[in-house]
């Protein structure tokens, strides 16, 4: 659906930053933002595949490791003017049970999704307050609410995502900065295939006799809470297939 960006404050063309914007709800949100006129920053780590998007929407493309404070510093300093930041970088590795925990897999994940989210925000939010309407829109998951047997890295890492979340709508009120999370269930995207470490097969029973949600779904949300009038803040949006209840009772037709 065709939403339109606000006008900025200062008459200038609205920018919006992605992070993790190589593929999945991070490119689908390039494609919908670029279409509501939105210049776009499409950073990841996947650079060529991020390049050529770029050069298809108009926008431009950044390498960009969220967990590397570095390459963050560099990515906002290529970037003095944001208006929209979506974190969107992030994924899941395996499915131990906490028993069986895999070190590398902790790190990884809390790097990326709860490290990272603090290195890009931090920032960002400088540029964002100086915009004048700043929001900030945080990926979260349907894990960032509920727990599962199996997923207690990936589960923790994403309810510290609501917890930045809430944390930030506290630190910034009184600030001209929204703060939103959008928290998918089951969308067909690399995630499970990164997940499972490239098993392809086990990635697909996942999705066996559902529907899930795509990348597009998941930014068509973005690109709305993205376009609300200045003053609304969409605090949380939880979305799943109408297949799922919750993060483990599905319908499988
Ligand atoms: C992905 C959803 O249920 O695999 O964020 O944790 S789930």
């Amino acid at each position: 659906m065709p939403y339109t960006a606000n006008p900025t404050p200062d008459g200038s063309r609205p920018i919006a930053v992605i992070t993790g914007a190589s593929s999945g709800i991070g490119a689908a949100t390039a494609r919908q933002l670029a279409a509501a006129g939105f210049e776009v920053v499409l950073g990841a780590r996947r650079f060529d595949r991020v390049e050529a998007l770029a050069r298809e929407l108009g926008g431009r493309a950044i390498a960009l490791d969220v967990t590397d404070r570095a390459s963050v510093e560099a990515f906002a300093a290529a970037n003095p003017r944001v208006n929209v930041l979506v974190n969107n970088a992030g994924g899941a590795q395996g499915l131990e049970p906490l028993a069986e925990a895999v070190d590398e897999h902790w790190r990884t994940m809390w790097e990326a999704n709860v490290f990272g989210l603090m290195l890009v925000t931090r920032a960002f939010l400088p540029a964002l307050e100086a915009s004048g309407a700043g929001h900030i829109i945080n990926v979260g998951s349907i894990a960032s609410q509920e727990s599962y047997a199996g997923g207690s890295g990936y589960t923790s890492a994403k309810h510290g995502v609501t917890a930045i979340t809430e944390t930030l709508r506290l630190e910034l009120l009184g600030k001209p900065i929204r703060v939103t999370q959008v928290d998918p269930g089951m969308v067909e995207t690399e995630f499970s295939l990164v997940r499972f470490g490239g098993d392809e097969a086990r990635a697909q029973q996942v999705y066996r006799g559902v529907e899930p949600l795509t990348g597009d779904d998941c930014a068509d949300i973005i690109a709305w809470v993205a376009t609300r009038p200045p003053h609304v803040n969409i605090d949380h949006v939880r979305v799943t297939p109408v297949q799922q209840a919750t993060a483990t009772v599905v319908h499988r037709g």
